[in-house]
Order: structure tokens, then C-alpha cells, then sequence
């Protein structure tokens, strides 16, 4: 049976919990015993459509029946479209596709760096990019260049040099930090795997102030935040502010397949220049009809405004339980952290009674129980989850 096989023949680079998932459909899925779940992690904020949403599942099975892969060598009839619809959206005049969110990323850092030299005139090989404690920007080597998380950079030197670590938060570090070879401040709006921390309100536009005072670039990690998770499309929104670039990537697949990229205007992407940089898969015609479907269900069925309005419920709900075990109740939308005192034991033991009441989510950082369903719940289903919440936590 699989759980074996990935044991003898896989990586132990993940501990999964004790369930083996078979079928998914909207908010729930099955396991191989026929047992329900309520999914509250959407495998990360990748589910933000729920899980296999017929539309999009339509869009690919077209798509599947005409072409699937062509390379960025020659052009093909869906990728436009697709550029096109995330400029709308992303209101970036342009996108350069990739797959993971970690590329999306690394595209980003590339285009900052060489703004750097080519416009900004900082030497050679001295580009700074600002960055903050407590990071998460996947798991490439330049990426865990600048993570403060031992674990994600044990083994793994040398790293990456050129970026300058300042407390999360502290827009002040951030401006004290910043030298004449600084290219850009990189963050993410709400910082996910830290364990859905926000930071004080005012943070991004005192950022946004800061970055045009000393000619610098922001740019903002949406890959989890975006894309109507936090109650808008863009966590930025919530400051109305407008950063000079962002990375997207996990629910721009649809939940569906990997479909990420990097969004900036034209002087900026005007950086990369044929040749400059690239990917296998980066734009295939597959991940572009996906995509596209990915976008107009968003927007069709207003999930950043479905995620401003369960969340409130859902926040609501839990902040009404008053559990004892309860430190803190954090996020925006449906990216919600609840902070459990160390007393009250891990994280991870109450995700396990989760589970066996039906719901599944996931532990960060030992103390803090992520819940990030699919958009598309309803509140009737964030009651029945609630259920089960209130009786583990109280
Ligand atoms: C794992 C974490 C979440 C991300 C942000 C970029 C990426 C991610 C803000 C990279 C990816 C995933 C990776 C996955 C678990 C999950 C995760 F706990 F690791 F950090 F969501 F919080 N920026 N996050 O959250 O995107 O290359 O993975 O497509 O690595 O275990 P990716």
C-alpha cells in the first residue's frame, strides 16, 4: 500500500499525518477508509477554488485534448490570454510565467538585481536585497540563502550572499538597513509558515514610503497571501499600497497543477532580455488555460469577498470560545493562525484530534494551528468545522 512504499522507496523529507487521502471535492476530501474531511490547509493555500472546481476542471480537460507542452521556443494560442487576464488582476503590466512559487521568486530576485546594476548603477555583484526574520520563500538554496530557520539551511552551504536580515515589523530596521547598493525590499505581506504573523498595521505603506525615499524596490511575496486568501486579491490592498513587483504562484494553479509567476511593469520586466532567463514549463499551454480559469473563477465567484466574509465568521467563532488554551487568535481572511500557549502542549497533538473529528489542518512553528480552507466554504461548513474546533480546544 502507498504509506509503505513511499517509506521504502521516497525521501523522509516530509512527516505526514496518519491519513491517506483518495478523493477530493469542493471543501472535502476521502480517505482510503471512505472517511470524510473538512481540508481547513488547502495544501497550503494552493486550494483556494476548493478542491477539482468543475470549471477549471473543464478548462484543462479541453486543453488536454488539443496541445499540452510546446516550450517558450514557439508560441502558442493560450499563454496571451493568460498574460493578459493576471495583468488585469495583478495590476502589473506584465507577467513572466513559471511553475513553483520558489521560481516565481528567484525570477524576481534575478529582475531586482539586474534593475539594480542596469538602472540604478549599483557596482557589480553588490546588489542588497532587504529581507526579515522568520521568512518563507520556498526552499532553493539562494532562497534559504536568507532564512533565519536553521533547519531549512543545515547542510545545505555555501550560501547565496547579498542579503541583509532585519526584524519583520520594524520599519525602521528596514530604512536603517538600506545602503546605496540596496535593490529592493522582499517580504511577504503575511508571513505564512511563521505562523500567520501580521505585522503592525502601517508596516507595508511606511515600506512603500521608505523604498521611494531611497529609490528601492518593493517587492512582495503573494504566493500565499494573494489571490483573495486574505479577504482582497492582493494582501498589499489592505494597506492600499502598490508594490513595484510580486511573486504569485499555488491557488494561480487551480488547485490543479503548478502555475506561478512574476508580475512587474514594463521597465522592470523590461530586464530580461531573450535568453536571460527561462523554464521547461514556465507558460505551457496547459498551465495557461488553467490559469486563466483559475483567475476567472476568482472573479466570477468573488472568493476575496466570500474570504473577507467567512473568515469574519469563522474569526468570530473562534474567538468566542474563549479556550484557556488560546493565546492568540491571527490573519486576515481565511489565512487564519491560532496560537496555542506553550502549556497547552504542541500543535500537532490537536491537529490529530482534528483529524479524527473529521478536519484537517497542519502545525507551524510547534505552537500555532494554520486554518486556510478552500475560498469557496460556506458557512455551514465553517459551523460543522467549529464543532470539532470547539471541542478540542475547550
Ligand atoms: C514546503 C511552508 C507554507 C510560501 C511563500 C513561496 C513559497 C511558499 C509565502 C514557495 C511555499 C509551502 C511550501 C511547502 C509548505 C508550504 C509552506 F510551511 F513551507 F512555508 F505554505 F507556509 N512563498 N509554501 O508559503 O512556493 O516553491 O513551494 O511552490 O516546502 O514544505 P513553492
Amino acid at each position: 500500500m502507498s504509506v509503505e512504499q513511499v517509506e521504502r522507496f521516497g525521501a523522509h523529507n516530509y512527516h505526514p499525518l496518519p491519513v491517506t487521502l483518495v478523493r477530493g471535492e469542493g471543501v472535502w476530501v476521502w480517505d482510503d477508509h471512505g472517511r470524510r474531511y473538512l481540508d481547513m490547509l488547502s495544501s497550503y493555500s494552493a486550494l483556494n477554488h476548493g478542491h477539482r472546481h468543475p470549471k477549471i476542471v473543464e478548462a484543462m480537460k479541453a486543453q488536454l485534448d488539443r496541445v499540452t507542452l510546446t516550450s517558450r521556443a514557439f508560441h502558442n494560442d493560450q499563454l496571451g490570454p493568460f498574460l493578459q487576464k493576471l495583468s488585469e488582476i495583478s495590476g502589473f503590466s506584465r507577467a513572466l510565467p513559471m511553475n513553483s512559487g520558489a521560481e516565481a521568486v528567484e525570477t524576481g530576485l534575478k529582475a531586482v538585481r539586474k534593475w539594480g546594476y542596469k538602472v540604478k548603477g549599483v557596482p557589480k555583484d553588490k546588489a542588497e536585497i532587504i529581507v526579515v526574520t522568520d521568512n518563507f520563500h520556498g526552499r532553493t538554496i539562494t532562497i534559504i540563502s536568507y532564512s533565519t530557520e536553521t533547519q531549512y539551511r543545515d547542510g545545505f552551504g555555501p550560501f547565496t550572499p547579498g542579503f541583509v536580515v532585519v526584524p519583520y515589523g520594524d520599519a525602521a530596521a528596514i530604512e536603517a538597513a538600506i545602503t546605496p547598493n540596496t535593490v529592493a525590499v522582499h517580504v511577504e505581506p503575511i508571513q505564512g509558515e511563521a505562523g500567520v504573523v501580521e505585522p503592525p498595521v502601517g508596516y507595508l505603506r511606511a515600506l512603500r514610503q521608505i523604498c521611494d525615499r531611497h529609490n528601492v524596490l518593493l517587492f512582495l511575496d503573494e504566493i500565499q497571501t494573494g489571490l483573495g486568501r486574505t479577504g482582497k486579491m492582493w494582501a498589499f490592498q489592505h494597506e492600499d499600497i502598490r508594490p513595484d513587483c510580486i511573486a504569485v504562484g499555488k491557488a494561480l494553479g487551480g488547485g490543479l497543477y503548478p502555475v506561478s509567476a512574476f508580475c512587474a511593469d514594463d521597465a522592470l520586466m523590461a530586464m530580461f532580455t531573450p535568453g536571460d532567463h527561462g523554464s521547461t514549463f514556465g507558460g505551457n499551454p496547459l498551465a495557461a488555460a488553467v490559469g486563466l480559469a483559475a483567475l476567472q473563477v476568482l472573479e466570477e465567484e468573488g472568493l476575496a469577498e466570500q474570504a473577507a466574509l467567512r473568515g469574519a465568521l469563522f474569526r468570530q467563532r473562534l474567538e468566542a470560545l474563549k479556550s484557556p488554551k488560546v493565546k492568540e487568535v491571527r490573519g486576515k481572511g481565511l489565512l487564519i493562525g491560532v496560537e496555542l500557549f506553550v502549556e497547552a502542549g504542541p500543535a500537532r497533538g490537536y491537529c490529530l484530534e482534528l483529524m479524527k473529528r473529521g478536519v484537517l489542518c497542519k502545525d507551524t512553528h510547534g505552537q500555532v494551528i494554520r486554518f486556510a480552507p478552500p475560498l469557496v466554504i460556506t458557512d455551514e461548513e465553517i459551523e460543522l468545522a467549529m464543532a470539532a474546533v470547539a471541542e478540542v480546544l475547550t
